[in-house]
This record gives C-alpha cells, structure tokens and sequence, in this order.
C-alpha cells in the first residue's frame, strides 16, 4: 500500500488551514512555562535545580560545564573529532562571508552618511539535547556567533545521566565561553535573568522543544530572540526528471526528527507523484526512526501533492514557506527564482538537506512556522546590530536645512527648529 496522492486543486480550506498556517503548538504549554519562568526570574539557582530533577530527572552537581566539554572533546573518537571540525571549517567559512562591512560615504556635498556593525557582547544558544542529540545545532549557533565577534557566547543544554560527549564536544570546539547544562524553559530563562550561576546575556537563539520555544516568546521583550522555530519542515519540488527514490530519501529524512515534523513532495507529473507516494512506503521498513517518520507523514501539513503545472506548484510552495526547500526538475534554477519564502533553498539530484544540516555550511537553524515569509536563519547578522553615523558640513547642513525647519515647525518642535537655524545663523555671521 503507498501513501495517497492529493491534488492541490482537490484541497479543502480546512487542507489549505492545515498547510499553510502551522504553528509551534506553544499554546498548551504556555501557561506552565510561565510560572516556570517567573520562579526562575525571582529564586535563580534553586528553581533551575528543582525543575532539572523535576523534567529531567537529574540532579546536576555543577551547572556549569564549560570544562566537561573540553573533556569530552579530547576523549571523542577521532572519526567524530574529524567530522566536527570538518563541519565548523565549513561553516566557519560560509560565515565569515557574512560578516558586513562599515561603510561611508558622501550622498550630496557635505553630507556623508555610513553604517557601522557591532556584535552584541553576550549571547546565549540553546543546544537541544535528550533523546535527539545535535552536536550539528552547537556548531550552528555557536559558530557564527563567534564569526562575529561576540564576546561572550554561552550556551544551556540539557542534562542527563551523561550529556552525549559529541554535543559538549561540538560545544568546545565550536567555541563557546560558558557551558552550563540545564534544558528546557528554565534555561532560557536562566539565561534571559541570570541566576547565581548563569550571567544573563542579550540575545537567545536556538532551536528546542515546545517547551524552550514557549519560554523564548515569554521572555521576548525583556531579551532579544531570533525567532520562534517549531519541527523540521521540507518541502521538495519535483519534475518528471527526479528520481523518485531520492525525492523519498528527503521526505524520510526530515520527517525522522520529531513526529510532528512536516513533509512535502509536490510535482506537476503524476507519474513522479505515484512513484514517489510508493517510494516512501519502501523505504519506510527499514528506516530505524520509523514509528516517528510514520507519525510525520500523517501530519496533517505533510503528504505527496500532484499540481495542475509548475506554477501552481510554485504557488503552493510560497504559500507554505517552508523551512527547507528542496528542487530537483530540469529547470531548478528558475523554479527556485519563482519562490521568495523559504529558509533553505537546496538545488539539484546531489543537494541533500542533510548537506546543509550538517557540512555543506549553510546554516540548520532556520525559520518553520512560515516564518520565511518575514526572517531568515541564523547567520552573522543574527549577531550583529547596525549603527548609522552621519557627519555633515555646513553646506551639507545649509542644503537640507529648509526641510527641517519646515518639518520641525510642522511637528510644533520649535527647538528642533532653532538646533538648525542657530547653526545657519552662526555660519552666515562668519
Ligand atoms: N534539519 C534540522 C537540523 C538537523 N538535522 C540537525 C540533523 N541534525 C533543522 O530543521
Ligand atoms: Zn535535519
């Protein structure tokens, strides 16, 4: 038995809700993480201790880890120890590309205006930890903060009964200053008031679970956040030309990290659709993350779409937003120019996702949720904030100085006014 095939066309409004506004499913939890924040906000250390052995069933001795990290790291088998420093030159790489430069110049005679860029001086990254380890998200989050030159760059994982050694390993390598292991809502919390232990930082970034997402809209306001990201998304958008196989190996893929993830295939060709449909049945058996790959693909979000035409594919594409978008057709190029809203855009038979989850260099953590529609993911910029600068000479000043004036007056802002009049008045005395 495949999986059924839908046609756009044939979807409902209720379809259409489910597609294309997903959400993080914080609502449920957010009344609990709230007080979980607020005890964490007003008793510090012994609340993140107490919800520690409460969720996770842990009771850390230190929470800070910084040095178990560089232990961990030494210990690693060479083969990983490789591996991750293959993947932070990678990504190191594609970052340092990023880093924006200062800039001034002259716009009119006399006036000159640039932008200068800062890093913010502390940060904190979520690393998601517990049954799915990513030593892959550290690097992610750490690296490019460290690119652009944040000071401090601590970061919170989840304890448990031995933190996977790769994850702290990642941690070291990628570079972090501070390490504490704590998990969940009272990490972002600890890390957005500070506690006895952990040093509060500015910005939170990151990717975890319900809970952890729930906290970062919570405490959004008094810190900054990047965004709040829910379960892996893909979408792979297919021509007569791709192999069906590897369209599968997408949907599989992305669909083994959280039951709710969601996953998309949608081509103009119905054969492709039908063969895809029953690719992914084939391949399911022998997948070991199976049960959460089967929960995925009936999300209501996921399934195998036969579009009219290229453009009506496209459309849905844009519609959904996805956090991964993935071409593979003839004409992948163009298709790809077609799509304004999507995280990730990966081209071509030989592009998996996983090349940018993991080594290509690209970034992982990225907007879900159609959150494509409005952000980006993590890059330097996440890191950075701008200043403008401006110099003007007193014939640069003369030259708008009418506009001012004009607008200051119509404002009712007389002093504003006379901040400029008295310098045109000085400069016409000497
Ligand atoms: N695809 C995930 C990132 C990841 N994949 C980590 C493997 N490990 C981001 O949606
Ligand atoms: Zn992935």
């Amino acid at each position: 038995m495949s999986m059924d095939v839908r046609k756009i066309a044939d979807l409902g409004p209720a379809d259409r809700t489910a597609f294309f506004e997903r959400d993080a499913g914080i609502d449920e939890v957010a009344a609990d993480v709230r007080e979980i924040v607020d005890r964490v906000r007003e008793e510090g250390d012994v609340a993140v201790r107490e919800y520690t052995s409460e969720f996770d069933n842990v009771s850390v001795g230190n929470l800070e880890v910084t040095d178990e990290c560089e232990r961990a790291y030494d210990g690693l088998e060479e083969g990983i120890r490789e591996a991750i420093e293959d993947a932070i030159a990678n990504v190191r790489e594609f970052h340092e590309a990023q880093v924006p430069e200062d800039w001034r110049r002259e716009f009119s005679d006399g006036r000159e205006l640039g932008r200068r860029f800062r890093p913010i001086d502390r940060v904190g990254v979520y690393v998601p930890g517990g049954s799915a380890a990513y030593p892959s998200s550290a690097i992610m989050g750490v690296v490019p903060a460290v690119v652009a030159g944040v000071e401090h760059v601590a970061v919170v994982t989840p304890p448990a009964d031995e933190i996977n050694p790769a994850t702290l390993g990642a941690i070291h390598a990628a570079g972090a200053d501070a390490v504490y292991s704590v998990g969940g809502a009272q990490a972002i919390a600890g890390l957005a008031y500070g506690t006895e232990t952990i040093d509060r930082v500015r910005k939170i970034v990151g990717p975890g679970n319900r809970w952890v997402t729930a906290a970062k809209a919570e405490v959004r306001g008094d810190v900054e956040i990047d965004f709040l990201a829910g379960p892996s998304e893909v979408v792979v958008v297919a021509d007569e030309t791709a192999d069906p196989e590897l369209v599968a190996t997408e949907l599989l893929a992305q669909a083994e990290h959280d039951p709710n993830a969601s996953v998309v295939a949608v081509t103009d060709d119905e054969p492709t659709a039908t063969a895809v449909a029953q690719a992914v049945e084939d391949q399911i058996d022998a997948r070991e993350r199976e049960d959460v790959i089967r929960s995925a693909l009936e999300h209501d979000a996921s399934g195998v779409l036969l579009a009219r035409s290229m453009s009506e594919a496209i459309l849905f594409t844009e519609e959904y937003a996805p956090e991964h978008l993935a071409i593979v057709a003839d004409d992948d190029e163009s298709i790809g120019e077609r799509i304004d809203s999507a995280g990730s855009v990966f081209l071509g038979p030989n592009t998996p996702v996983a090349a940018g989850d993991y080594a290509s260099g690209t970034n992982h953590v990225l907007p879900t949720n159609g959150g494509a529609r409005v952000t980006g993911g993590l890059s330097v910029e996440t890191f950075v904030r701008s200043t403008t600068v401006q110099r003007l000479s007193a014939d640069g000043l003369a030259e708008i100085g009418d506009t001012i004036v004009t607008l200051a007056d119509a404002e009712g802002l007389e002093a504003h006014a006379e901040s400029v009049r008295k310098r045109l008045e000085d400069d016409d005395d000497r």
